[in-house]
This record gives C-alpha cells, sequence and structure tokens, in this order.
C-alpha cells in the first residue's frame, strides 16, 4: 500500500540525498535493517516487563539513517509490511532465546490499520519463529490521522482476539488522543515523552501527566510514561501511580545481544492478573477509611485554612455538625484557635515542623492536644495542614491531682 503524498513534498522530507527507495529496498532484502530493543519497566523496582522494537539502520556509506526517514519512505513506498514482517521475524527469534515472560512491542505505521491482511501476517510471521503471540504488542501512535475509525476498530479487535495486545503510542502529541482512546479498544497508554520530560521542572506538565496516570486508572488501562531521563521522574511518577516507565533512565535501545545481562540485572515483572494498586484513587479510600474509623479527631485544612475534610470524632470533639463545616473558615467555627494558627504558619514559612500545641474547649471544660502535620504535593509545594486531636482532659487532669492534691480550677 503506498501513501498518496505529492512528490514536491519529498525532497524536503529526505535531506538524506544518500536514501532513495532501491537503497532502502536493497537494505531490506540484505537485512541491513534490524531491531534495537529499549526496556519497558514497573515503575515500583525497575523489573522489565518488556521492550520496546525500534528499527535502526546502518547504511556503509552513509552511516546510521534516522529511522522517521526510512520509516515514512517504507510507507510511502509500500514496504512497511515487509520491513515490519522483517522485523517481527528477527526480534521474535531473537526474544525466544532469553526465556522469560516480558512483552515484545512493536510500532505499527498507521497506515497499517488499513490493511486488511494484517492479522493473519503478524500471526504468521509471528507463529514461524514461535515467539507467543499473546507477548506481542502493537503500539498505534496517536499523532497520524486514521482515514476510518470504524474500520481501524475492526481490524483492532481482530488483533486482540489472535491474542495480541494493542498500545496507543505517544498520547498527548498530537490533537486525537481523546477521541482515538474514546473510540478505538487500547490495552495500554503510552504518555508521551514531551509532558514526562518536563515534568520535574513545570507544573503544568506535572499536573496533566498525574491527570493522565488518572484517566489510565479509571478506565484501567495502565499507562507506560515514556521518555523517562532521570531518577526524579522516576520517582514521581511512582508516586502519581503510573505503572510502567521506558527512558534513558532505565536503559537505551539496545543489540539483541546486550539483552540477557539486562534482563539478568535488572530482573523480570511478573504480570500479576490484578496488578498493586498505586492509584490515588485508592489512596484516597485507604485515607477515608482511616478518617471514619480512627479514635482521634482528624481534619484537613488547605492553606487558606478552609477545611477540606474532618472526621465525626472532630466534629463530636468541637461540637458542631460534621456536614456544615467542609468549606468553612476554621477561625469562622472556632475564632479561639487563630492564635493556634498564625503560629502554625509561621512555623511553616520557617521550614519548621509546626510543635504539638495543647488549647482548651471554649466551655473551659477540656483540654485538646493538636499535632499538626504539613501536607506536600509530589513537587514538595505545601498544600494543607492535617491536625490529629486528642483529648487530654483525664491526663491532665490525673497530672495536676497528684501533683497538686485537687482538681485544676475550670471543673474538671
Ligand atoms: O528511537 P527512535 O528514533 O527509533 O524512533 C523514531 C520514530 O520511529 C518513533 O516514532 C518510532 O515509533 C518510529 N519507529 C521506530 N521503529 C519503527 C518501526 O519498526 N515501525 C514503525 N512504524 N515505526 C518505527
Ligand atoms: O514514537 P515512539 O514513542 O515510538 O518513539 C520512541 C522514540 O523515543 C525512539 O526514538 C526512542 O529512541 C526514543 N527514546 C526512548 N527513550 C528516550 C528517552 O529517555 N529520551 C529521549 N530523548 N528519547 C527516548
Ligand atoms: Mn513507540
Amino acid at each position: 500500500m503506498k501513501l498518496p503524498i505529492a512528490s514536491s513534498e519529498r525532497p524536503s522530507m529526505f535531506p538524506y540525498s544518500g536514501i532513495d527507495v532501491s537503497k532502502l529496498r536493497r537494505a531490506i532484502e540484505r537485512r541491513k535493517i534490524y531491531p534495537m530493543f529499549q526496556p519497558i519497566v514497573a515503575l515500583p523496582n525497575g523489573a522489565v516487563a518488556g521492550f520496546e522494537v525500534l528499527a535502526r539502520w546502518q547504511d556503509e556509506e552513509i552511516g546510521a539513517v534516522p529511522p522517521q526517514h526510512f520509516i515514512r519512505l517504507a510507507e510511502q513506498e509500500g514496504l512497511i509490511g515487509q520491513l515490519m514482517a522483517q522485523l517481527i521475524e528477527d526480534a521474535c527469534t531473537s526474544a525466544l532465546l532469553w526465556g522469560g515472560n516480558f512483552q515484545l512491542a512493536f510500532n505499527l505505521s498507521p497506515l497499517q490499520l488499513a490493511d486488511d491482511t494484517l492479522p493473519t501476517q503478524i500471526e504468521t510471521t509471528v507463529g514461524r519463529t514461535g515467539f507467543p503471540v499473546s507477548r506481542v504488542q502493537l503500539e498505534v501512535t496517536e499523532s497520524t490521522p486514521i482515514n476510518d475509525l470504524g474500520d481501524a476498530k475492526r481490524l483492532i479487535k481482530r488483533l486482540q482476539n489472535i491474542g495480541l495486545q494493542i498500545a496507543l503510542d505517544d498520547f498527548g502529541a498530537g490533537f486525537s488522543g481523546f477521541a482515538r482512546l474514546q473510540s478505538l479498544p487500547f490495552d495500554q497508554i503510552k504518555l508521551d515523552a514531551s509532558f514526562v520530560r518536563s515534568m520535574t521542572t513545570s507544573r503544568n506538565s506535572r499536573k496533566i501527566v498525574s491527570a493522565i496516570v488518572g484517566l489510565g486508572q479509571s478506565l484501567g488501562i495502565p499507562v507506560i510514561a515514556e521518555g523517562v531521563e532521570t531518577i526524579q521522574t522516576a520517582w514521581m511518577l511512582t508516586k502519581l501511580g503510573c505503572e510502567f516507565g521506558q527512558g534513558y533512565w532505565y536503559g537505551r535501545p539496545s543489540r539483541a545481544n546486550a539483552i540477557p545481562a539486562i534482563l539478568e540485572t535488572s530482573g523480570e515483572h511478573v504480570h500479576e492478573t490484578s496488578p498493586l494498586n498505586l492509584s490515588c484513587n485508592l489512596r484516597m479510600a485507604q485515607l477515608n477509611a482511616i478518617y471514619a474509623n480512627a479514635p482521634i479527631a482528624l481534619c484537613f485544612v488547605d492553606m487558606r485554612f478552609r477545611f477540606v475534610s474532618a472526621n465525626q470524632k472532630f466534629a463530636e470533639l468541637i461540637g458542631v455538625d460534621l456536614n456544615s463545616i467542609i468549606g468553612r473558615r476554621v477561625q469562622e467555627v472556632r475564632p479561639d484557635t487563630i492564635p493556634l494558627l498564625i503560629s502554625v504558619l509561621d512555623a511553616i514559612s520557617q521550614g519548621r515542623v509546626p510543635p504539638p500545641s495543647e488549647c482548651v474547649t471554649p466551655d473551659g471544660n477540656r483540654v485538646l492536644l493538636s499535632t499538626v502535620s504539613v501536607a506536600y504535593d509530589e513537587d514538595n509545594e505545601v498544600v494543607g495542614i492535617s491536625v490529629a486531636t486528642i483529648d487530654i482532659t483525664n491526663h491532665k487532669s490525673s497530672v495536676a491531682t497528684r501533683e497538686f492534691g485537687r482538681p485544676p480550677a475550670g471543673g474538671f
């Protein structure tokens, strides 16, 4: 199948004057284009879950030909199917020798999604090597238009029926990611490197990454973050609940003969039927459970001292209705706590941990001890203050009784 591209567009697209279709055809025939393998790892521990297969062409005369160029040329000249079949054959044959249970992911040209014969071709090619087809994944990029989403959907379903998994590649890089995610039944989302690379320096990127990880979680589709280049990024992604990562931090694309050593050092990820859930949703459910049943009073206030959450014990302790305080300012509910709030803000602004503090209830009957913890987001920005309060009236009175032989003034 040839891509209908005006010939006038071609010169600017191929500054590598040394490449033309006959050179490409010869390179394919002589197997000068070969697969490299880049690890995809489980984020909490870096164990290898799979490899993305990336095509490389090392030409004797012109040196390394960038994949964008020869892939595009192969697409235009109707050679992409043949090139892919060879890569699958070479990659699966090598991978079979390494043992293990990792996945192999191949990039599919969006053009190939219109090719009715693709499922049979892939099944036959993979089958010939003896590599299990259930361990093969295909990546479909977001960034190129798909003419007929209906046709693409039927083809993806057929591919999934023979056991292949389909990932949405470069998610966020184009304009149609959400539309594609909604209309095609993807098994995985690969989050584009552009957001991942800037997430340690840009708050917006970080928020976008966090939202896309959450999107994957609510759709029940694992997210693979691409372009993980530093340990800081890996750590931040883990905290956000992202399941998988890929990038130079974990390994560059490597030749087949280097892979057994990589598998040996990194270990293999065990594909669980129900993976460890590190999502924010789960952590929220966990916190809610603690909140509801804690024997102490808990509340969380934002940086403007508005109640974001509180538990029943807290409401009882300060004598208000739980449902009436969310969104209200602390000083409005308990004006007597203003000096305490000021000292807490003071401590935070100086980077100190606010010390535990005592206060007496407005009726003067009870003594409360509050421990304040500052809550930070994944970027170490202060997002609020968590307060745990216990009633120490009895403790106080017994100490007082022991020391003075009589209860303190105030009636306890
Ligand atoms: O690592 P890298 O420079 O290989 O990749 C450049 C681009 O080429 C990426 O968008 C990648 O998806 C694409 N690419 C690499 N190998 C293949 C391949 O075998 N088939 C297709 N269709 N695209 C590939
Ligand atoms: O479009 P696709 O996501 O398939 O492209 C993968 C491309 O990203 C390949 O060219 C690969 O070599 C490249 N790549 C993989 N990991 C990293 C990384 O950590 N940093 C950068 N800059 N590129 C990466
Ligand atoms: Mn890819």
